[in-house]
């Protein structure tokens, strides 16, 4: 980067760069028609969809780039404070048309390849998902970089560069496979490799002091790490356009690599085979995404790439501070560090290494420039996700990094005796180190201490991780503690993937400012009872539906000999997320064959008619993948699976009820099914759900919520009102109250109508017919669930709540029988909504946490082409 080259007069070089491309339908042809012939080497008689695809990507990247540049170099010239979001996790999806939307020039791509001989719409769906995270931990990071660039905040994104995303989920003889998700095998045309940003990063080896004279040389620290491995991170750039504006921010993804230097070391030397072995050791490190929601995996490759991950992205952003020549001393008024999750959390000792031992600062001073430049987000209160790595484990991957951790530890422990002396157990509670058989390393224990803010995503988990799992880190740092309840772009969320709904709500406010400014929103409320906006209201929901019913049918049915009808005027209800037992995609396929059952029974009374009368129709739909390791999602998945064979194969019930699992769910299907719902289910146990964001996404496209106290279902009721919504169960305070009760050995009798489903599945029903082939009888593979059920002190509360959630289910289809009341009713929840738009919450983050200012790149006016 210093190396300027050896012309000296550069006005030329720098008229041409500040030249914009053109935006004329015969400029943009050009282009694309140049990247089919120079980037791809394609002919005319080579040029197929993806081909065009490519083409159109490479050329909107073009443009993206000339926005990136500029907001870069803006940037590095005012210098504001900046933030630097770090996450394992980025669950992106597709880039084409959110580019296009943010650049606003869809029309104009429309209206060139239109002329080229294809259908933007068609090339949208050429494109892989980019899958790099697990769930809604991910997706919000990635919500969070769209709203930071249309806010025009200071933000980097930081990430790891996986060469297989998100497993591909298959349901094969109705259970869950999994298959690797090589989403670069056709190329990925967004990022820009930059083979000149590297780091070595050190792994394994030992400590020693620094000898007097490496210290005359002028070594800083007292310190030295002597690794016995050191992998190389190499930097790959994706431009993140801000919606309507100048501002194009970067989210940097590493990729490990081997170091050519380190296969040169003496120990290598002449041990070709282990040399190889090595720099494969190497490239794993990025090589694969963590499919694991629920537990830490204990694997050492794990915490490779997390340290991995942290090292590459503190030695850049140290880098780039220093080269403005400011004192380190006040790196933590230029700089705020998000921590997303305890996954990056090996940052605050990671920081510490490079003040201590390479910018030679005292502990002191670096300490303080740690807690005042980082923060940190808890997005669980599931035990068995907060993570803990063992110390042995830790010591010999890291052996500076776990030096540091104790060291940190026995400061802040010394303080805690000073605080509360004699009271040895809280300082048990609060110590990094968890005692034991093996000591293990609290990496939540270490965000807290290490950062000036702990955030939860929504209040209620606000209040239970200062109440219960952070109490007594509350006590000590009360001020430490806060919340910024989650939220989502309506720029992907409804604007890109609802064009239908986008379209009245804009004719209905008379202009598209709600999709910058979304208090907007709130005006769509003064026109709830308008005839004209309920008729165009459902007219939007129906096209939704039809779009779903389409891609149904394409996919999940092309090959159903015998598929059920599909009816857009059925009530669509709509279950996506991970499969968990607290989400309780269980308690919602019990519903359904409850519901079965009951239109077994009721058809057996009005015997000879086509379709059953009075009742509303539902079409019924899940999606979600399991952790592969985890058996019990897993089999709640097969359950719904068997259920929906069976279901849909009823010719007595088949018009009244479908019911699906649609496999391999994923952000761009999440695009077509969140319109095209009347309803969705948010269920899970209370006090678990941290936030959940889909709830948002779902009211946002006006589909209602069959929900509990949980989360941000909460905030979401009070900004509705809760009469709008289809609230029901036990409370977070209640739930506490049964388990103690179950733990006190009272168990509940369970409901008579819970009580005939799981008789229902214990007589067989659900069985395959491989499995009654094998000679299998009465639960199969569902034992384990239906014993459970009758333990009468299920951990999840399924049976405990059932009866209200029936009750729920049941208000929600009379409510769907008044499609007046219920379409003034989707109105007004879309325009409730505008309290969790992402940019709300990010500008929380800015004003109360980072405490940075927006910085708008001037740009040429006009560089943005009005549609
Ligand atoms: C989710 N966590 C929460 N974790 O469950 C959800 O309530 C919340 O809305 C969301 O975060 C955003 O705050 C989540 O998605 C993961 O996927 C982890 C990935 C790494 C392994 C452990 C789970």
């Amino acid at each position: 980067a210093e190396d300027k080259g050896s012309v000296d007069d550069t006005t030329k070089l720098w008229e041409i760069l500040s030249e914009y491309q053109p935006r004329t339908v015969e400029a943009i042809q050009k282009q694309i028609v140049t990247h089919i012939e120079y980037t791809l080497a394609r002919s005319r008689f080579t040029i197929d969809h993806h081909s065009a695809y490519m083409a159109t990507a490479y050329s909107v990247r073009d443009r993206l780039l000339e926005y990136f540049n500029d907001t870069q170099q803006y940037f590095n010239e005012v210098f504001p404070k900046r933030v630097y979001y770090l996450s394992i996790e980025y669950l992106l999806g597709r880039t084409l048309a959110n580019a296009l939307t943010s650049l606003n020039i869809s029309g104009v791509y429309r209206e060139s390849l239109r002329e080229l001989g294809f259908v933007l719409e068609d090339l949208y769906n050429q494109e892989q998902d980019a899958a790099l995270g697990n769930g809604g931990l991910g997706r919000l990071a990635a919500c969070y970089l769209d709203s930071a660039a249309a806010l025009d905040l200071p933000l980097w994104g930081y990430g790891l560069r996986y060469n297989y995303g998100m497993f591909t989920q298959s349901i094969i003889e109705e259970k869950q496979s999994e298959f690797p998700d090589f989403w670069l095998s056709r190329g990925f045309p967004w990022e820009i490799e930059r083979l000149d940003v590297v780091y070595a990063v050190n792994m394994y080896g030992f400590v020693r002091k620094a000898t007097p004279a490496e210290l005359e040389d002028g070594y800083k620290g007292k310190f030295v790490w002597e690794p016995d491995m050191e992998v190389l991170a190499v930097a790959y750039d994706l431009p993140i356009p801000g919606y309507k504006t100048n501002t194009t921010l970067n989210l940097r993804l590493w990729q490990s690599k081997p170091s050519h230097d380190f296969d040169l070391m003496s120990f290598n030397r002449g041990n070709y085979t282990a040399a190889i072995a090595l720099r494969q050791e190497c490239e794993n490190i990025t090589s694969v995404l963590y499919p694991d929601d629920s537990t830490p995996q204990g694997r050492e490759l794990r915490l490779k790439q997390q340290y991995f991950f942290a090292s590459a992205s503190l030695q850049d952003i140290v880098r780039r501070y220093r080269k403005s020549g400011r004192s380190l001393l006040e790196f933590g008024q230029y700089n705020a560090i998000q921590i997303n999750d305890t996954h990056p959390a090996v940052a605050i000792p990671e920081l510490m290494r490079i003040l201590l031992d390479e910018e030679g600062l005292p502990w002191g001073e670096a300490w303080a420039v740690c807690v005042q430049t980082f923060a940190y987000t808890n997005h669980t209160v599931l035990p068995e996700a907060l993570e803990t790595w063992p110390v042995p484990v830790m010591e010999k991957l890291l052996p500076r990094i776990m030096q540091i951790i104790f060291d940190i530890n026995c400061t802040f422990l010394s303080c805690v005796r000073k605080r509360f002396p004699g009271d040895e157990s809280r300082v048990e509670r609060v110590s990094i180190i968890a005692e034991g058989h093996t000591q293990l390393v609290r990496m939540a224990h270490l965000g807290i201490v290490g950062s000036h803010a702990v955030n939860a995503v929504a209040r209620l988990h606000g209040e239970i991780i200062q109440d219960r799992l952070f109490r007594d880190f509350y006590e000590m740092f009360p001020k430490r503690f806060t919340y910024v309840t989650n939220g989502v772009t309506p720029r992907r969320w409804l604007l890109e993937c609802n064009p239908y709904l986008s379209h009245v709500i804009t004719d209905t406010l008379g202009s598209e400012d709600w999709t910058k400014d979304i208090e907007q929103l709130c005006r769509l409320k003064d026109h709830a009872t308008s005839r004209k906006l309920q008729q165009q209201w459902l007219m939007a929901k129906r096209l939704a539906k039809e779009r779903l019913i389409l891609f149904l049918k394409t996919t999940q049915l092309k090959d159903d000999p015998n598929p059920p009808t599909l009816d857009p005027n059925a009530m669509f209800v709509v279950h996506i997320k991970r499969i968990h037992e607290y989400k309780r995609q269980l308690m919602n396929i019990l519903q359904v064959l409850l519901r079965y059952l009951r239109l077994k029974d009721y058809a057996e009374l009005v015997t000879g008619t086509e379709s059953i009368p009075h009742v509303v129709p539902r079409v019924i739909i899940f999606a979600g993948k399991a952790a592969p390791a985890y058996t019990r999602a897993k089999e709640i998945i097969q359950l719904i699976v068997s259920a929906a064979r069976l279901i849909n194969n009823d010719p007595v019930t088949r018009n009244s009820l479908v019911v699906f699992f649609v496999a391999d769910y994923n952000v761009s299907k999440a695009e077509i099914l969140i319109p095209a719902a009347d309803i969705s289910e948010h269920i899970s146990t209370a006090g678990m759900e941290a936030s959940g964001t889909s709830n948002m996404k779902f009211a946002l496209n006006g589909a209602n919520i069959i929900g509990t106290y949980d989360g941000a279902n909460i905030e979401i009721a009070e900004e509705v009102g809760k009469e709008k919504l289809f609230m029901f169960g036990a409370n977070a305070k209640e739930v506490e109250d049964v388990r103690a009760a179950y733990a006190r050995g009272e168990a509940e009798t369970i409901p008579t109508d819970l009580d005939r489903v799981i008789s229902f599945i214990e007589s067989g029903a659900l069985l395959s017919k491989e499995e009654r082939a094998r000679g299998i009888t009465g639960a199969g593979a569902y034992r384990a669930i239906c014993d459970e059920m009758r333990s009468g002190t299920d951990y999840w509360l399924v049976a405990h709540d059932f009866q209200s959630y029936i009750k729920a289910q049941a208000q929600a289809d009379r409510a769907f029988a008044n499609p007046k009341a219920w379409t003034e009713n989707s109105i007004n929840l879309t325009g409730g909504m505008a309290h969790f738009s992402s940019d709300r919450s990010v500008k929380e983050y800015a004003d109360r946490i980072w405490k940075v200012k927006p910085c708008p790149v001037p740009g040429q006016t006009g560089s943005i082409e009005e549609e």
